[in-house]
C-alpha cells in the first residue's frame, strides 16, 4: 500500500521554470546569443552546472572551470532575485487541496528536488514546515536520473521505496523514480513523459484517494 508521496518541486508544486528561463536567457544575452524556450526544455530537472554546459553548447561557447563557476553564480544570483517574488499564490492549481487530502489520509509527504534553492522557494510559498521530509540539491551528490534523491526521501520518511510514489515533471525524474523502485506519476502529458506509470496534467480536481486506487491496480498487475 502507498504510505508516502514524494514530490519534485520545480514544475510540480510551483512553476519556477519561467524564472530559470529568464535568468538563463539574460545570461545568454550577456554572452551574445539567443536562448529560446525550446532550448530551456532541456534544462528541466537538470543540475545547475549541467544546465550551464547545455547553455554554453547552444551558444557555441567554451569556458574554463573558473569561468563556468562565475557564470553559474551570476545566473543563480539573478534567479534568487526573481524567486524572491514568489508567494503562496504561486503554488500550482489544485496542489494544496491534493496535499491536504493526502495528509488527511495519513500519507507521509516529502519534497525531492535537484534545486539548491529549495529552502528559499519553500519559505516563499509558505510550505517551509509543511513536509515530513525535504531532500534537495544541497544534500545529494548524484543528479536525476540517479535515484539518490528519491531513495533519501523515502529513507527520511521511514518508508521503503515500494511504499512510495513519486510526482515528477521531468523525463530524468521519472527515470530516477523507476530506478529507485517507485511508481512514477508524470506531471505532464503522455507525449512528454511516455515512461510515467500514470500521467496527470493538473492537480486541479484530482482526488488523492482515486489516484492511489489507480496505483493499487498497477501494483496488483
Ligand atoms: P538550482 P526540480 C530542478 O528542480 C530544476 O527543474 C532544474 O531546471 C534546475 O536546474 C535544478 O533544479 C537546479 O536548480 O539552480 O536552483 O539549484 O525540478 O528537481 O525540483
Ligand atoms: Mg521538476
Amino acid at each position: 500500500m502507498t504510505s508516502g508521496c514524494i514530490f519534485d518541486l520545480d514544475g510540480v508544486i510551483v512553476d519556477t521554470a519561467r524564472f530559470h528561463f529568464q535568468a538563463w536567457r539574460e545570461l545568454a544575452h550577456k554572452l551574445g546569443f539567443e536562448f529560446t524556450e525550446k532550448d530551456n526544455e532541456r534544462l528541466k530537472g537538470v543540475s545547475r552546472m549541467r544546465s550551464l554546459e547545455i547553455l554554453l553548447e547552444v551558444g557555441g561557447i567554451t569556458a574554463t572551470e573558473e569561468e563556468k563557476q562565475a557564470l553559474a553564480e551570476r545566473k543563480n544570483r539573478r534567479y534568487r532575485e526573481l524567486i524572491s517574488t514568489l508567494t503562496p499564490a504561486d503554488i500550482l492549481p489544485g496542489v494544496m487541496d491534493f496535499l491536504l487530502e493526502a495528509r488527511s489520509l495519513g500519507k507521509r509527504l516529502a519534497i525531492a528536488s535537484a534545486s539548491k534553492n529549495t529552502p528559499l522557494i519553500l519559505e516563499r510559498i509558505g510550505l517551509k514546515d509543511f513536509f515530513d521530509a525535504v531532500v534537495d540539491g544541497n544534500r545529494i551528490t548524484k543528479a536525476k536520473p540517479d535515484p539518490e534523491v528519491f531513495l533519501t526521501a523515502a529513507g527520511d520518511l521511514g518508508l521503503s521505496p515500494d511504499q512510495c510514489i513519486v510526482f515528477e515533471d521531468a523525463v530524468a525524474g521519472v527515470e530516477a523514480a523507476h530506478r529507485g523502485g517507485m511508481i512514477a506519476i508524470g506531471v505532464g502529458s503522455k507525449d512528454r513523459l511516455p515512461e510515467a506509470d500514470i500521467n496527470i496534467t493538473t492537480f486541479l480536481g484530482l482526488k488523492c484517494e482515486d489516484l492511489l486506487s489507480q496505483v493499487e491496480t498497477i501494483l496488483k498487475k
